[in-house]
């Protein structure tokens, strides 16, 4: 079953960040989407619940080098 997960990110400065993030989130396993915005600092993630958590996909995002944590 797919799920959406919101994920606070930071650090991010310029719409480069918004693509590297948007690579690393499309490249786990598991994601069928990702999208992010730079303003509001947030991830949108669909993925396949069962192969992939919201806890994963921050500290995939976090060790890049944006420092980020689930948000309900
Ligand atoms: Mo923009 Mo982001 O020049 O890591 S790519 S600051």
């Amino acid at each position: 079953r797919r799920e959406t997960a919101v994920l606070e990110v930071g650090s991010m400065t310029c719409a480069s960040c918004v693509g590297r993030v948007e690579r690393i989130l499309a490249a786990t396993p598991g994601v069928l989407e990702a999208r992010v915005n730079l303003a509001s600092e947030r991830a949108f993630v669909t993925y396949l619940a069962g192969a992939v958590t919201p806890d994963d996909l921050a500290a995939k995002v976090t060790k890049a080098g944006f420092p980020s944590r689930p948000r309900d």
